[in-house]
């Protein structure tokens, strides 16, 4: 026993450093650093049992303020440590660092701040007991936070660990209060212990874990047979994925275990998750970079070999491949180095090519089997639009550059500005159809107002694509009036025009060339949306003449209402903006004082982004569809009716 209490000297003292200064070991005494302590337990239940070595992990939060964990793996060593003569469930709770000390170095992955050891836990607890089902016999050790000549001691052993008699169980049972003069709250959250506990059942598949909390009578179960492919399959829940099942790779290389799970969903964005040894790499680092290089290569090799390319002018960049894709990627491997703003990043260049290689393998054995040809052709599909995009852009930024340059008063030869040069008031009216354009110039105010006829023809035609569209003159034209730029060289100060007025008619041409614009706003100036400076006009649908006086109408609805009760009148109905004079369409479509419009919204805009990839794709029949619905853009039900703000 002497020798015990010899050796107890030198483990205090790490554990008191802990206790100095907790946060170079947890990060924060707040929240976050709370939980951590639970996190240090619960990941060394996980992975005795990622390891095989049971299946099942119980995290209880009790009424007291104490968490526990137990698992069924094969209980902590109990045997002494070879050199520092204690159990080990003594060194895995009092030494600084002691994960890796047993056994095969599998045992224990770690870096950075993560995986700092259960003895932080230690450090920072009242108290903490453990017990080891194990070989038949249960163990049982509790440890303390001590006063001693004044001085705070953490994490003492009370005694040694104790043999309890016999068992048919096995596994290990950790349980511990957390040192209130560490931590300002003490109070473990539900969500944010369910959450974490989640994201470990999707990336450790077929794990159970059980979530307890007895404080509000809560009992969840986490298990998910398909590991990552139900993680992808979770967060394209709400969103349109293009094909099902996810795509799903896995395999081991030198040492380091790859597994990949990807989606391609009915938007834009990227969102890769990745993982190092369960740990999240927000920052990404050599594994995504392997992960990319081989689905950018796989992609184009299988692209050439089924003959998609057949426009010359696509060339695709990665970039391409990865619009709308949903990934997670969780690998394992050992002596990881973190690097980065929050070290979350992960550093190892060996991990790049391992990644890569299994990648581009089961990638390639996927897209070579016929029955997978479909989601091949779907995603390439899906990246030729964003290579169409991204060349579309290109050409369109160095028009929107060249607006100061000479060439850009030919351009803007087909604008009809307004003399004021105040931004504030100024307002300009995209007209669609040259002969209303011209009636438009007639009726306006020139002071404030500046008009811009566009063609009908050229965007109307069903099957133009948006970079077709994008490289349309007017769209060039109506860069370089509006003055901010698009995409990323947007600026808002830019902006000459506080008004942008969508003025079309209320058919199915029209209907099309709003979505086409709204679409362009929404993908390429945004803020314009944003900022409230985006506006469909509403030209009236009718005119009723009584005896005394004429009344334009805007909608069914103002029609029926203003009828009901009149005996006498003469209708007339608007099928176009052409078919009303200057003076008319001052009246009842540019005059502030009687005109009606909407201010466009972020959700119109998202709407119309989506409308127009639908009118883009093969199948009619939704087109179709769509069009019969919505074609009467002046109904309220469609877009809801904003009075102007002036
Ligand atoms: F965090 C902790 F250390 F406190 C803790 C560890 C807490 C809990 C709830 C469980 C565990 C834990 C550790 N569960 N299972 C294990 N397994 C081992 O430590 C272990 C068992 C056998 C062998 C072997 O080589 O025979 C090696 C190890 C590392």
């Amino acid at each position: 026993m002497a020798s015990y209490d010899s050796k107890d000297l030198i483990v205090l003292e790490g554990l008191d450093a802990v206790r100095m200064r907790p946060g170079m070991y947890i990060g924060t005494t707040g929240s976050k650093g709370l939980h951590h302590l639970l996190w240090e337990i619960i990941d060394n239940s996980i992975d005795e049992v990622a390891n095989g070595f049971g299946n099942k992990v119980e995290v209880t939060l009790h009424k007291d303020g104490t968490a526990s964990v137990l698992d069924n793996g094969r209980g902590i060593p109990v045997s002494p440590h070879p050199k520092l003569k204690i159990s080990g469930v003594e060194v895995v709770f009092t030494q600084l660092h002691a994960g890796g000390k047993f056994g095969d170095n599998n045992y224990k992955y770690s870096g950075g701040l993560h995986g700092v050891g259960a003895s932080v836990t230690n450090a920072l607890s009242r108290w903490l007991e453990v017990t080891v089902y194990k070989d038949g016999k249960k163990y049982f050790e509790r440890f303390e936070s001590i006063e001693k000549k004044g001085k705070i001691h953490s994490g003492v052993p009370v005694k040694p660990l104790a043999e309890l008699g016999n068992t048919t169980l096995r596994g290990t049972y950790v349980k511990f209060l957390p040192d209130d003069r560490v931590f300002k709250d003490i109070e473990f959250n539900y969500d944010t212990v369910y959450e974490r506990l989640k994201e470990t059942a999707f990336l450790n598949k077929g794990i159970q874990i059980e979530l307890i909390d007895e404080r509000i009578n809560k009992r969840e179960t986490l298990c998910y047979e398909g590991g990552i492919r139900d993680y992808v399959t979770h967060l394209t829940m709400d969103k349109k994925p293009l094909f099902f099942p996810p795509i799903y790779i896995e395999n081991e290389i030198d040492d380091t275990y790859v597994t990949l799970a990807l989606q391609y969903v009915d938007n834009y964005t990227e969102s890769i998750f990745s993982y190092v040894n369960n740990i999240p790499t927000p920052e990404g680092g050599t594994h995504e970079v392997g992960f990319k290089t081989a689905l950018t290569k796989v992609l184009n090799d299988f692209a050439k070999k089924h003959n998609l390319i057949k426009d010359k002018d696509i060339t695709f960049m990665g970039d391409d491949f990865r619009e709308g894709l949903v990934a997670v990627l969780s690998i394992k491997m050992k002596n990881v180095q973190f690097e980065g703003q929050t070290k979350t990043k992960l550093g190892n260049v060996e991990a790049r090519s391992r990644v890569e290689s299994v990648c581009t393998q089961g990638l390639t054995e996927f897209f070579a089997s016929k029955k997978n040809e479909n989601v091949g052709n779907i995603i390439i599909e899906k990246a030729k639009g964003a290579a169409r995009v991204r060349a579309a852009t290109k050409r369109a930024k160095e028009t929107a550059r060249a607006k100061n340059s000479i060439e850009s008063s030919m351009l803007i030869g087909k604008l009809a500005n307004c003399t004021s040069k105040n931004a504030e008031i100024n307002e300009m009216f995209i007209v669609e159809g040259d002969s209303a354009g011209g009636t438009a110039k007639q009726g306006r105010d020139r002071y404030y107002q500046a008009i811009l006829p566009l063609r009908g023809k050229p965007l109307n035609s069903e099957k133009k694509r948006i970079d077709q569209v994008l490289a349309n003159e007017e769209i060039r034209t109506i860069i370089g009036a509006i003055g901010t730029g698009i995409g990323e060289d947007f600026k808002l100060e830019n902006l000459k025009y506080n008004k942008i007025i969508i003025l079309s008619d209320a058919d199915q041409d029209g209907m099309h060339i709003r979505c086409i614009l709204l679409t362009f706003f929404f993908r390429y100036m945004r803020p314009l949306i944003t900022n409230g400076n985006i506006y469909v006009g509403m030209p009236p649908l009718y005119k009723v003449t009584t005896r005394d006086k004429e009344k334009y109408l805007y909608t069914d609805e103002e029609l029926e209402e203003y009828t009901k009760h009149l005996t006498n009148y003469n209708l007339q109905r608007y099928k176009g903006l052409g078919e009303m004079s200057a003076e008319q369409l001052w009246t009842t479509t540019l005059d502030p004082a009687h005109r009606s419009m909407i201010r466009v919204s972020l959700e119109d805009a998202v709407k119309a982004d989506q409308e127009i990839s639908m009118w883009m794709g093969d199948d009619v029949g939704p087109r179709k569809d769509y069009i019969n619905k919505y074609a009467n853009f002046n109904k309220q039900d469609n877009f809801e009716k904003k009075k102007e703000a002036n």
